[in-house]
């Protein structure tokens, strides 16, 4: 099972609005077929290793990351496949939650005198899956926050100087980890401020994932990088007002968003929208105000953080904006899943600890 998760990472960024899925086929103690989810959701990874393990797969024990599917969609369900093709045994780690699926995998299989083991590595399942099973459960994609500054939390000087405040190779590990995400999101200051591409670079031909801007009123230039490269790299802009024709003829998809707080667009409503539009795995890069409103609205799943060794003091811009709070008792508290270094910077991962 530990392959098979190891197998459905690889899909991270590339299978939405699908899980990414690993299934591993195993035979006489021998790997005779393995697959993922493929890119853009189809076929499932079971489809892919039972193909793969061909007549081998018969009297052979399946691995799978998450529930085989019981609804017939564009392909027939994997369940059906794995009996049909006469697997003895799933072991599975994760049940899924689509209504579609729920529990009728499993039945299906053990209804066909399959023997069905459940839950085996289901933390890390639940940990790999998170993207979509916080869409199925929340109708909204899971949250990452990345924030890259100085030891005192300062993204750039006064003048807003801020290249670079962290090394070489915590910027090369920011682009894996834009890979293994659905959508980039930033705020209307951030694309204006620092006009970003915000695409995967150093890692070949990859999937790019979709480029998302929160803009209260869509006052943003047409020169930006991301309004010129919109055809070639998905690029949507969720907005309250202001008028989109210009931006829609460059390419991009423009989003109407009903409602506005203080600082910009209402953050859970924006977050809903792009759940409605399947995505699973979100990165925001910030600004500072976005920041602040999305962990204010407790929508931060995921805190990746590279601290650089370097002090600002109290006139560089803070990576987080006012959040309005008063009382410690309040503040959003997160929990330390790692901390490394990488290079000359220290990576830490925090999670959400309010669930
Ligand atoms: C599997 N194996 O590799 C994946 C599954 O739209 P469809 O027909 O592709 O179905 C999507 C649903 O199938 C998705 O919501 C989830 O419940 C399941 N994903 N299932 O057996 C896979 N990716
Ligand atoms: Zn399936």
């Amino acid at each position: 099972m530990q392959a098979a998760l190891g197998l459905a990472a690889r899909g991270l960024g590339r299978v939405w609005p699908n899980p990414a899925v690993g299934c591993l086929i195993v035979r006489d103690g021998r790997i005779v077929g393995r697959g993922r989810t493929a890119d853009g959701g189809r076929p499932h990874a079971e489809t892919v290793a039972l193909s793969q393990a061909g007549g081998m797969a018969r009297g052979a024990t399946a691995y799978v990351t998450l529930e085989p599917c019981a609804h017939h969609g564009v392909t027939p369900p994997c369940a059906d496949a794995l009996i049909e093709t006469g697997v003895a045994r799933v072991v599975v780690a994760l049940r899924d939650p689509d209504p579609r699926v729920d529990g009728g995998g499993v039945a299906r299989l053990r209804e066909a005198g399959i023997e069905v083991t459940e839950g085996v590595c289901e933390p890390e399942a639940r940990a790999l899956q998170s993207g979509f099973l916080t869409r199925i459960r929340n109708g909204r994609p899971a949250l990452t926050l990345k924030l890259a500054t100085t030891l005192d939390g300062r993204i750039a000087t006064a003048t807003g100087e801020s290249q670079w405040i962290t090394g070489e190779a915590a910027r090369r590990h920011v682009h894996a980890r834009r890979a293994a995400h659905d959508a980039i999101l930033v705020g209307a200051g951030t694309a204006r401020a620092d006009d970003p591409a915000l695409t995967v670079r150093g890692f070949g031909d990859v999937p790019q994932p979709i480029r998302v801007v929160l803009s209260r009123s869509l006052d943003l230039a047409l020169e930006l990088k991301l309004v010129r490269t919109a055809r070639d790299i998905p690029t949507w802009f969720l907005h309250s007002s202001g008028d989109p024709a210009p931006f829609e003829a460059a390419g991009v998809r423009c989003h109407s968003i009903l409602h506005t707080d203080a600082g910009g667009v209402d953050v859970l409503e924006a977050l809903a929208i792009l759940g409605r539009e399947g995505l699973t795995r979100v990165y925001c890069e910030g600004g500072g105000q976005l920041a602040a409103s999305l962990l204010a609205a407790g929508l931060v799943d995921r805190l990746e953080l590279y601290s650089a060794g370097a002090v600002i003091g109290a006139e560089g811009r803070p990576s987080i904006g006012p959040m309005g709070l008063n009382l410690l008792a309040r503040a959003p508290r997160m929990e330390l899943l790692t901390s490394r270094a990488i290079g000359a910077d220290l990576y830490t991962v925090w999670e959400s600890s309010s669930e």
